[in-house]
């Protein structure tokens, strides 16, 4: 964690932050448990899980502020019910994962990756006329799954930056003025797979859009288009995905999350049309201290005795309650 946000954290609590290798800790229930004993509040970084056992066995727990704006690893009818705060992190993270997103659609589609992989692997003797060519993504159409603020944010990039004709599908429409301003089309999901060139995924993750994109989905999907996940692992099917990009059903696809992860569905490993990154669409340096900075703001407010309002509190209903 940042000296800054420990130290603003130190004035007012005693913080146990953990260090050094421990840092590196993959918690599981039991030691995240056993470790937030008597703890009043969590910052919560990464996404491990949060439930009603990890309450139940942290009965002191008053507040559980993370640093993500995805928060389905926090069960957040159990914290309300057991009347612990909630908050996550929005906003701070939208330009920068926004950019990583495109940077992971541009690297797909331009096969960066791949062909770094073989320059570094000493095979470059020979130039063609064909040499990892790839997909064009100015003038292409992007297609944007999910249109909350990131999307928005990916949205804004491809119409203004790259001449690129937006469309999307959200399960709400965006309002027409930002639409025209976004220069974006609803239309339906297939649709939306049927004619993007290129297809950013950004919706949250929950067992509504488990496998939003399967199998059936990708079928629907032009052989030479990309797809880009900086979603949430489980929202795509990774096997399917493997299956359709060796086939080369699909040209090419840009993740940053997975199913499972830190673990990675064996499939997509040798493909060479797949870049791959370990979750860090939200992490620039100034980014990752806003989020941290966020959190713990919340985390002052929830438990400090200002009254004031966590700015980003997700179950505010359980302040009252506290009175
Ligand atoms: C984080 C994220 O890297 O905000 C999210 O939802 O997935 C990422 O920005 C990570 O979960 C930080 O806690």
């Amino acid at each position: 964690m940042f000296a800054q946000v420990l130290a603003k954290l130190g004035e007012p609590f005693d913080v146990d932050a953990p260090c050094g290798t421990e840092q590196h800790i993959d918690w599981t229930p039991q030691s995240l448990a056993a470790r937030a004993q008597g703890a009043a509040g969590l910052l919560v970084a990464g996404t491990p899980r949060i439930d009603a056992a990890l309450l139940a066995a942290c009965t002191q727990l008053r507040a559980v502020c993370s640093m993500a704006v995805g928060y389905n690893n926090i069960d957040l009818a159990a914290c309300t019910a057991a009347g612990v705060l909630v908050s996550n992190a929005p906003d701070v993270l939208t330009e920068t994962t926004a950019d990583f997103g495109f940077a992971l659609m541009m690297a797909a589609a331009r096969r960066i990756s791949e062909s770094e992989q073989f320059l570094r692997a000493g095979r470059w003797s020979h130039w063609s006329y064909d040499f990892f060519a790839g997909a064009d993504v100015h003038g292409a159409t992007l297609g944007v799954l999910g249109m909350g603020r990131i999307g928005q944010a990916i949205a804004r990039r491809g119409a203004l930056g790259f001449g690129m004709p937006v469309i999307y599908h959200n399960r709400s429409r965006l309002d027409a003025a930002i639409e025209q301003q976004l220069g974006a089309r609803w239309v339906d999901k297939a649709t939306l797979l049927a004619q993007s060139d290129h297809l950013v995924i950004v919706v949250p993750y929950s067992k509504a859009s488990h496998h939003l994109v399967g199998a059936p989905e990708l079928a629907l999907m032009k052989p030479s288009a990309t797809l880009t996940n900086i979603a949430r692992g489980g929202v795509v099917d990774d096997a399917a995905l493997a299956e359709a990009l060796r086939e080369r059903r699909l040209a090419a696809a840009g993740l940053d999350v997975f199913e499972g992860e830190p673990a990675l569905h064996a499939g997509l490993l040798d493909l060479p049309n797949v870049v791959l990154t370990p979750h860090i669409a939200s992490a620039s340096l100034k980014t990752r201290r806003a989020m941290a900075e966020l959190a713990a703001d919340n985390l002052l407010a929830a438990l400090g005795d200002s009254g004031a309002k966590p700015p980003t509190a997700l179950n505010p209903e359980v302040l009252p309650l506290r009175a």
